[in-house]
């Protein structure tokens, strides 16, 4: 097996900015989201991933609209890369009409054939052998989209993950494995869980690469990302990346995370990944004060519009509750 090399990648100054302002919208959302779930306005349990915007950023960046995404409950900046629209997504937590699923799930179990995107299941993992479905999909469609799969550390100790890796590694299907390692499932730290350092290393066991990389350095995302996505597409099979990072708030809004040390938490928003891209765009000279803030206006704007159009659109129907049923 070849190690993973490096990948060379050149972004210009638009795409630079691009990412940027990815990171500020979905940290944005995430935070007005927050504040939303303690006003009564939010329909649906809410678990953010602010703190781990980068892998999303990382990740998402330039993905095809007929690649598929498999998200997690945290990753709902996924939705908005892959092209769901801020009112959509914000109708969808306030369980509106106007919402993705219309009202009718608990807000983080939709997904959007159209835009591939693939709802999430609750049960963990379970989301893993559907990715390795897709992926086998595309192999036989001989198409070279590629799967995305995202999965937290927890998750990598359920039997689905297993079997996941195992068929995507036999079958050598064209799937990146995503692992935001944010160091706790629920309350429960990963060294309680796992007598390993890196879940990277369990893809060696199937049969392809795993690396372990920060999961809060976007463009180091970026790059692992951009060397996988071209072994998937060139037919050479899957790739883990294990993305290390953190959980700003508890596991969903209504956790205190009371497990966990203030120490642990400063260390960990020391690393916030948007300060640490900042710096570098500056030091680039692609970021300027007047271009940092139409970045800032942009993405609160986006998220003002988005809280007022879902504040004022219509509750489902009762009526809906029966329609686009399939048998
Ligand atoms: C099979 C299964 N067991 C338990 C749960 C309850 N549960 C939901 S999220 C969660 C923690 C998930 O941790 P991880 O996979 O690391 O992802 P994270 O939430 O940290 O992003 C648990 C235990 C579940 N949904 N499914």
């Amino acid at each position: 097996m070849p190690p993973i090399k490096r990948t060379k990648f050149k972004l210009s100054s638009e795409q630079l900015l691009e990412m940027f302002y990815w990171l500020k919208l979905i940290r944005a959302f995430d935070l007005r989201l927050s504040t939303l779930v303690k006003q009564g306005k939010v329909r649906s349990g809410v678990y953010t991933g602010i703190g781990q915007e980068a892998i999303i950023v990382g990740t998402c960046f330039g993905l095809r609209r007929e690649d598929f995404i498999c998200p997690l409950h945290r990753d709902l900046g996924a939705f908005l890369m892959k092209g769901v629209d801020a009112r959509t997504m914000m109708s969808q937590m306030f369980a509106k009409a106007t919402g993705l699923s219309k009202g009718r799930d608990s807000a983080l179990h939709s997904g959007v054939n159209e835009l591939g995107i693939f709802g999430n299941t609750s049960m963990l993992g379970a989301n893993l052998p559907v990715a390795a479905g897709i992926g086998f999909t595309f192999k036989m469609e001989k198409s070279d989209n590629v799967v995305i799969a995202y999965f937290g550390e927890g998750a990598s100790n359920v039997g689905d993950f297993h079997e996941a890796l195992n068929f995507a590694g036999v079958q050598q299907l064209p799937i990146v494995f995503i692992c935001e390692n944010n160091q706790y499932a629920y309350s429960v730290p990963l060294e309680k869980t796992m007598a390993i350092d890196d879940v990277a290393i369990r893809a060696e066991g199937y049969g392809f690469e795993g690396v372990a990389i920060n999961g809060n350095d976007v463009l180091a995302v970026y790059q692992a990302m951009q060397g996988a996505l071209a072994r998937a597409r060139g037919g050479d099979g899957p790739t883990l990346i294990e993305c290390k990072t953190y959980r700003w708030h508890g596991h969903s809004e209504h956790d205190k995370a009371f497990y966990r040390t203030d120490e642990e938490l400063a260390m960990w928003k020391s690393r916030d990944p948007i300060p640490t891209f900042t710096t570098y765009l500056r030091a680039r000279h692609v970021l300027d004060d007047a271009k940092l803030k139409e970045i800032e206006d942009q993405a609160a704007h986006t998220i003002d519009d988005a809280v007022e159009f879902a504040s004022n659109a219509p509750d489902p129907a009762a009526a809906d509750a029966v329609t686009d049923l399939y048998a």
